[in-house]
């Protein structure tokens, strides 16, 4: 469970990660020169704006009805006149500093550093000279220690300008204020520890009001209250509390460095557990309870202007980085996406009535930490569903803990929320049925029979899928809240759900359809894979429930790979999510392969290009998803097992309904397997096409299959 290297980074994709889900820094090892470039979740240019644009809600009625119409191109130009929020562009996330150690050069004997995934130290050796750090989520800093070196110094820079151990600055004219700042504890003539701290103005979306100095001090004088043991006892009991959750072994590989296992060595199964541990790792690392959600690069961001800002992108991205977060065992890495969308709530209500004269909250495809919820960038942006997507992660974390204490607080008013915009945003289309309007299938395009091009359409495939989630999950939700108070709502939920406008099957080539019309499609290797979003992550869609609807998603899938999909890394995860929900071990594991082969960096960073952590987190979840699965009512042991693993062991997976698993297999065969429940006191398991059900005490491990 390490990353290793025989050579300092060159470049900032070669470095390190550490994080503590707010503060991170990427290490490069340097020998006479080291640099930790340091990250803090909340340096982040901009502020709120109320971006509601005043000719949005007028115009909506005219938009609906050109798009109804099949009047594309003049609802595409009305909308772009009148539909986007103002401005049309967030600001960037951007780096904190770097720390830069200069010593006097030593040589290079000996020299490796590595990255111990199990106690999240990164950890440099040359000559007698050592150098370890770690991201304390307890402890709120750095810990840098220094051993066997001399004459070392220390400064901070930002945008090429050095600086002494406190660096502040502001983030543009009227934006956060920031400060670095680390303190040095001599321990010996050879050997120093080194504590960073960083931190904002930042309080919540509109509150900036916070003291980056005294938010510094505070941290600094606690940590350095500790001897360095301390702090590393306290940061490990931490780390591995998490992280020791789930062990996954699929052999064993070769003692290379880490590049050269990339070049050489990713077709070999243990590989696949590495870049499984290291999603693991990367997520607790960017997303811990109080910090912000992980964003396009999790935490770490070396780029003033960072590509896509960095930021938060609700039709794919932001989701697929918390995947894993439950299957993985990592439930409280979760809840910083939920303070997010908590906090979002105000602007999206603002948002909803603003421009569409809607109840709930709304988000659409950018969104940032000053609670961006309005249509940005371009036609693509209007795209109101992002929040209804959103929601489906208060259901799954619902599901996976059963912790009704935090529906009732948290999960149910966001859901309720997201689902209120969803009822008033529906309409009813020519045919008589609901459907969303304006729509997309996300940055996709289609060809008109009169040959012209459009984006922007009613009823897209995934908003029905979409809403379909939403709305299903918000009745199972009342279910469970048994509040006759809901009755209400709940039968608005029904009726809503019977009249959605069902998905459709092209007769022209048998694959779902991906817009309300059977339209040609430009660019049929779209990296955007939206019209499954039923089959993963939603639920819809299922072999015993609607084979030919799978069938015809399958072919999608097929005719996507056919034209190239899958190009870029978090493309390429879906699709591994996807054949592993097809039951289909074998093209899993192939897409996994090329995953690791055409979309990963030194460091195991996924790249898009360039570097976006989406894919590291979407594959993570897709192995888990090969190994187990629970979204059908049942747990499914080994649904799509290749046979490049045939001999494995994995603890400690979380499935829905609060249950703990392990499985162990040999030669492609299920050896042994064993549940634990967190309350249920039964479950049913389904291996190669049978369902047993088994009896169960809460909190203890039971053998099953055995
Ligand atoms: C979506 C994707 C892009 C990229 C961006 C951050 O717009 O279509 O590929 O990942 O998000």
């Amino acid at each position: 469970m390490k990353l290793y290297y025989h050579q300092p980074a060159t470049r900032w994709t070669e470095a390190l990660p550490v994080g503590n889900g707010r503060l991170g820094a990427m290490i490069y090892g340097g020998v006479d020169r080291e640099e930790l470039q340091l990250n803090e979740d909340t340096v982040w240019a901009g502020k709120y704006i109320d971006r509601a644009n005043p000719a949005a809600l007028p115009a909506l009625p005219e938009v609906r009805r050109l798009l109804f119409a099949g009047r594309n191109t003049e609802a595409t130009e009305l909308a772009t006149q009148s539909m986007l929020g103002i401005p049309v562009n967030i600001e960037s996330y951007q780096p904190l500093a770097s720390l830069i150690i200069t010593r006097p050069a030593a040589l290079l004997t000996g020299y490796r550093r590595e990255l111990d995934l199990r106690t999240g130290i990164a950890r440099t050796t040359f000559g007698n000279a050592t150098q370890e750090v770690f991201a304390s989520a307890p402890d709120q800093v750095i810990v840098v220690r220094l051993t066997g070196q001399t004459a070392v110094q220390l400064h901070f820079e930002r945008e090429q300008e050095s600086h002494p151990l406190v660096l502040t600055g502001r983030l543009g004219a009227d934006g956060l204020f920031y400060r670095a700042e680390a303190i040095v504890l001599p321990v010996s003539a050879s050997e120093m520890v080194i504590l960073i701290a960083g931190a904002t103005s930042y309080v919540s979306p509109t509150d900036y009001s916070a003291d980056p100095a005294a938010r510094c001090r505070a941290v600094l004088d606690r940590a350095a209250g500790k001897t360095y043991a301390q702090l590393l006892a306290t940061h490990i009991a931490d780390h591995t509390a998490l992280f020791d959750r789930v062990s996954l072994d699929l052999g064993s590989l070769p003692q290379i460095p880490t590049d050269q296992l990339l070049a050489t060595g990713t077709a070999n199964p243990a590989f696949a557990a590495l870049y499984f541990q290291y999603g693991r790792y990367l997520l607790m690392a960017s997303s811990r309870p109080g910090s912000q959600p992980a964003n396009l690069q999790g935490i770490w961001n070396n780029l003033i202007k960072a590509p896509w800002n960095s930021d938060y992108h609700p039709n794919i991205n932001i989701q697929m980085n918390y995947w894993p977060a439950e299957v993985a065992n990592l439930s409280e890495c979760h809840q910083p996406l939920f303070d997010w969308m908590t906090a979002c709530v105000p602007s999206g209500e603002h948002m909803a009535r603003a421009h569409y004269g809607a109840r709930g909250w709304v988000m659409h495809h950018v969104s940032d930490i000053f609670a961006c919820t309005a249509p940005m960038d371009g036609i693509w942006g209007v795209w109101p569903v992002g929040g209804a997507w959103l929601a489906q992660h208060c259901w799954e974390h619902y599901a996976f803990t059963n912790d009704l204490a935090w529906l009732r607080r948290q999960g149910w008013p966001l859901l309720k929320g997201a689902a209120r915009f969803i009822l008033d945003f529906l309409v009813e289309s020519p045919a008589g049925q609901l459907v969303t309007n304006p729509s997309h299938s996300p940055e996709n395009e289609f060809i008109k029979p009169d040959g012209t091009k459009s984006k922007f359409t009613y009823g897209a495939t995934m908003d029905l899928q979409i809403a379909h989630d939403l709305l299903s999950n918000c009745l199972a939700a009342i279910v469970v809240l048994a509040d006759p108070a809901e009755e209400p709502f709940r039968d608005e939920l029904q009726s809503a759900l019977d009249r959605l406008a069902p998905l459709q099957i092209s007769p022209r080539t048998g694959r779902m359809q991906e817009w309300i019309e059977d339209y040609a499609e430009p660019e049929p290797g779209h990296r955007h894979i939206s019209h499954l979003f039923g089959l993963h992550p939603g639920r819809q869609l299922t072999w015993s429930k609607t084979p030919e609807l799978m069938a015809a998603a399958q072919k999608s899938l097929e005719a996507r790979l056919a034209a190239g999909g899958g190009h870029t890394g978090w493309s390429r995860a879906w699709i591994v999510n996807f054949w592993a929900r097809f039951g289909d071990g074998e093209r899993a594991g192939e897409h996994l392969r090329l995953l690791f082969a055409k979309s990963t960096l030194p460091n195991l960073f996924d790249t898009h290009p360039p570097f976006q952590i989406d894919g590291n987190f979407g594959g993570c979840a897709g192995i888990a998803e090969m190994l187990l699965q629970s979204h059908e009512g049942f747990l499914h042991l080994l649904p799509a097992l290749p046979a490049a693993w045939p001999t494995g062991t994995v603890r400690g997976l979380r499935a829905r309904g609060g249950y703990t698993v392990s499985i162990a297999w040999t030669a492609g065969q299920l050896t042994q397997a064993t549940v634990r429940s967190d309350s249920a006191r039964e479950c049913s398991v389904k291996y190669r096409g049978k369902i047993r059900h088994w009896e169960l005490t809460p909190g203890t491990e039971t053998s099953i299959f055995s």
